[in-house]
């Protein structure tokens, strides 16, 4: 008999609650959904479980204050803390946010032993080193969620400009997630041909350049917060390679050991996600710029590591 697995969302906010709705749809398996705001995470899961009957599914969701209830999980997705609001950089959040993931990190060391923990909280890089640090968890169990979402945005804006399917377009971005992140353009393809042959230099700078500033554009236009139904999606998508060991090679926020000319920091990497969690950082040759543009990243990240205390 195949026991369900068991779900954790640490966090039940705008991200936190579509993650519930997705891992339901999805029937990743039992999910229980913590918040520090009463009412919030049982309200949302009272009303994520009326929806299953609607579409026939059979899994469990529970709404949590006792972040002792994530007891037994397999995968932890972590979404406490602020968002930005307009005007702000995903570093202005690194004071108040690492404070909350101490706290929550320490609740996932003490009931979540062995699970696979994916860190969304912003600024994501750090974050997701401090909460390796805090759970005291092996680096290939504790990865970060970026180089998913902002890969979808650089695949949706090329597939827009090319009027082609999205499925057509293959591309990756990596290295930190913020304004430095470096979409390669040397990887990215349209049914396969280099997307250098299809699109001119000007506007694959445009696109690039809308990538980098994608989270920022929707923060301006919602005002109260920031994207939470791609930064979901794509966190399941990672989820879903881990539970299913489906070994995708998938960009992810991972711990650099030397690979990339980049040692001691979390930053995005293309890596492999199976059932050994992150089993593998994929190395590609980057052109000179790329590389150039992967080390800025990288610095960007390291200076704001002291200030979160990771
Ligand atoms: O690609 C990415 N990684 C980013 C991440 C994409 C978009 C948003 N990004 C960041 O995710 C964003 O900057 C935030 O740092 C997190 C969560 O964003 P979300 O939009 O879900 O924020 P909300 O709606 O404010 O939800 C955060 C919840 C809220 O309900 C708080 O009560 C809760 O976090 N919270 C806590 N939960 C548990 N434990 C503690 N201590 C806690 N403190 C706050």
């Amino acid at each position: 008999m195949v026991k369900r697995k068991k779900i954790a969302l640490i966090g039940a906010g705008q991200i936190g609650g579509t993650l519930a709705l997705l891992a339901g749809l999805r029937n990743l398996g039992d999910v229980v959904l913590f918040d520090i705001v009463e009412g919030l995470p049982q309200g949302k899961a009272l009303d994520i479980q009326h929806l299953a009957p609607v579409f026939g599914l059979d899994f469990s969701i529970t709404g949590t204050n006792n972040l002792a209830d994530i007891r037994g999980a397999d995968v932890c997705i972590v979404t406490s803390g602020l968002p930005r609001k307009p005007g702000m950089s995903r570093d202005d959040l690194v004071k108040t946010n690492a404070e909350i993931i101490r706290q929550v990190g320490v609740g996932i060391k003490e009931n979540a032993q062995g699970a696979f923990v994916i860190v969304i909280t912003n600024p994501l890089d750090v974050m997701t080193q401090l909460m390796q640090k805090v759970t005291g968890f092996p680096h290939n169990m504790v990865a970060g969620m970026a180089g998913v979402l902002d890969t979808a945005r650089y695949q949706a804006f090329l597939a827009q400009e090319l009027k082609v399917s999205v499925s057509s377009v293959s591309a990756t971005v990596l290295g930190g997630h913020g304004d430095d992140m470096v979409p390669v353009r040397s990887y990215t393809s349209s049914g396969g041909v280099p997307i250098a042959q299809v699109l001119p230099k000007e506007k694959l700078d445009a696109i690039e350049k809308r990538v980098r500033g994608a989270g920022g554009e929707i923060v301006a236009l919602l005002k109260t917060g920031s994207a939470f139904y791609s930064p979901a999606a794509s966190a399941i998508q990672m989820a879903e390679s881990y539970l299913y060991d489906r070994k995708k090679v998938i960009p992810a926020a991972v711990f650099c050991n030397g690979e990339y000319g980049v040692k001691g920091i979390y930053l995005g990497l293309p890596v492999i996600i199976g059932a050994g969690g992150v089993e593998k950082v994929v190395e590609i040759e980057l052109n000179d710029g790329e590389k150039a543009a992967l080390q800025k990243s990288a610095d960007a990240v390291r200076s704001v590591v002291s200030i979160a205390g990771a």
